[in-house]
């Protein structure tokens, strides 16, 4: 509990198995639940994960096809709603987020000033020193692009995957037309923008070690900038524009709804 507040911490998780013990161990001992989503992870993801010893209670959840990161996520904000949490966190598997940056990521949701709190790696001092110059020009650049088109003038580090949300909200938001893959964060942040969400923004350290990104330069510079025009297509023309967008894998054989 966080004043009061039953807290998940959701841990989208593909192909892990070096670092994902260490993230599910390492989160605050006040936090009620870990919800891993295992995204049909190749490695030994699950194995080593069953011998993890978190400080309270976790569930794991496995895809038996990969649904992404976004896919990952909404699996996890589901599980978090069925079993009674009042905030869904998010936490990338790779270690990339600070556990010591989890208080001030939920202070805003619990004085009730927020419904949606994201970390700002951008704000972080040092980040020039911390992030690789391509990954900050690109973060700089995405962002820029989602202040214009996704509803959210003054975001300011849009691809940052260190969120909280209250279930309340998740419940308001239709999770099946947030769009699964890369892009998933700002795609959230438009239909956030639908309901008016109040978006809060926290500096949070940013972590770069010897993590193995899957983004590819094509998703960087492709996918995730139609991802984010396409939200602001759907502001202009409503929403068939996102069917414009070239499908992730897999996108074609879930049905609404369903669980993968
Ligand atoms: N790459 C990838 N990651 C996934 C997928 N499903 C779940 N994830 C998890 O989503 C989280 C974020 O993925 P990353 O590839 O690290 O993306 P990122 O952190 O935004 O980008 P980097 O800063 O490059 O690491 C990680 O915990 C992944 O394990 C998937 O289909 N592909
Ligand atoms: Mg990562």
């Amino acid at each position: 509990m966080f004043r009061k507040h039953r807290i998940a911490v959701v841990v989208p998780a593909h192909n892990e198995a070096r670092l994902i013990v260490r993230v599910v161990e390492s989160v605050p001992s006040w936090v009620d639940e870990v919800i891993v989503v295992d995204d049909a992870s190749t490695d030994a993801t699950l194995q080593v994960l069953s011998a993890a010893a978190p400080p309270c209670s976790m569930v794991t959840h496995r895809h038996t096809t990969n649904a992404g990161v976004g896919g990952a996520i909404i699996s996890g904000y589901r599980l978090a709603l069925t079993r009674g949490h009042d905030i869904a966190v998010v936490m990338a598997a790779d270690a990339q987020m600070d556990p010591a940056d989890l208080p001030f990521l939920l202070e805003p949701i619990v004085r009730n000033q927020a419904d949606y709190a994201k970390g700002d790696r951008l704000a972080w001092p040092g980040v020039r020193r911390e992030m690789p110059l391509p990954r900050y020009l690109g973060n700089t650049v995405l962002s820029f692009l989602s202040r214009v088109f996704c509803g959210y003038p003054r975001v300011r580090d849009s691809q940052c995957g260190y969120t909280a949300i209250t279930t309340q909200l998740l419940d308001r938001i239709d999770l099946d037309s947030v769009y699964p893959r890369y892009g998933f964060p700002n795609s959230l942040l438009f239909e956030l923008s639908r309901c008016k969400a109040r978006l809060a923004q926290v500096p949070v350290r940013p972590i770069y070690g010897d993590e193995i990104s899957g983004i590819s330069l094509f998703t960087a510079l492709v996918r995730v900038p139609l991802v984010i025009v396409s939200c602001g297509l759907r502001r202009l023309f409503g929403s068939g524009a996102l069917r414009a967008l070239p499908p992730g894998r897999d996108d074609k054989d879930r049905t609404a709804g369903e669980l993968p």
